[in-house]
């Protein structure tokens, strides 16, 4: 059963309409990154508008009217936008159907898949984020900035051993199945490998899964149309 809103009711029906308008808002190699795997993946009919976050156009009037957040992914769904990667994975996910990349409710696998994506949008993007972005949490001062970096270096590493005690066994994160789950670890292993940070472990079962995630056809096409824009290093290529 799939849910949707209508002018602000929710109503439920069987199958998701094939006619649905999908127009997805990203930047290359940002955490959009992995909604637009799943979307490539999917099959689905999907518009794609590049907003270039160097230039700040994330922050131009025209798209604070579509996402007031300023922030990629976005995903406007017969004209509503959907935001934060772990919903519209979640919706994706479920319009997509069969529980082809996510469980449907009821298996169990579903809230790993939760569990999972949150873990990644609060703890691990956050970690990067401090690394990357220090000044967003420091401000200007040169000494907070450090701190605000060194802090992220030692929650990348804690993060980093969750995940390889989660992925342990696992062909994929959720067991024997590609989920949208991977291509969100796939993007986030990708950032774990920027130049930008200082250290990180070695993360064998981590890196297994994102190769795995490379070696899928839509996932190739995908970096190579966002490396129109900008360069993207895979490790292993
Ligand atoms: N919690 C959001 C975070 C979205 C986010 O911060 N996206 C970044 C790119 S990875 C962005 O748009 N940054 C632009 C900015 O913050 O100015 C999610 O998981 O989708």
């Amino acid at each position: 059963m799939v849910y949707r809103y209508e002018h602000g009711n929710m109503s439920a029906f069987n199958s998701m309409p094939s006619n649905q308008q999908l127009i997805f808002y990203y930047y290359p190699r940002a955490c959009s990154l992995a909604v637009h795997i799943v979307l490539e993946e999917s099959g689905l009919v999907y518009e794609r508008r590049m907003v270039d976050l160097p230039t700040k156009q994330n922050n131009a009037t025209e798209y604070l009217a579509i996402n007031p957040k300023g922030t990629v992914p976005a995903l406007v769904v017969d004209g509503q936008t959907l935001t934060e990667t772990q919903a519209i994975l979640t919706f994706l996910g479920d319009i997509i159907g069969d529980g082809k990349f996510l469980p449907p409710t009821g298996d169990f696998r579903r809230y790993r898949a939760h569990e999972w994506m949150n873990f990644l949008s609060s703890s691990v993007h956050t970690y990067i984020r401090s690394i990357f972005r220090s000044a967003a949490y420091a401000g200007e001062s040169q000494v907070a900035n450090d701190a605000v970096n060194a802090q992220g270096v030692n929650n990348l590493a804690g993060a980093v051993a969750r995940v390889e005690g989660l992925l342990t066994d696992q062909v994929w994160s959720l067991g024997a199945d590609f989920s949208v789950v991977d291509a969100y670890l796939f993007v986030m292993y990708l950032w774990t490998t920027d130049a930008r940070i200082s250290s990180v472990p070695e993360r064998p079962n981590w890196e297994a899964v994102a190769k795995k995630v490379w070696q899928r056809p839509a996932v190739q096409r995908v970096i190579s149309i966002e490396r129109k824009h900008r360069n993207i290093i895979v490790p292993w290529e």
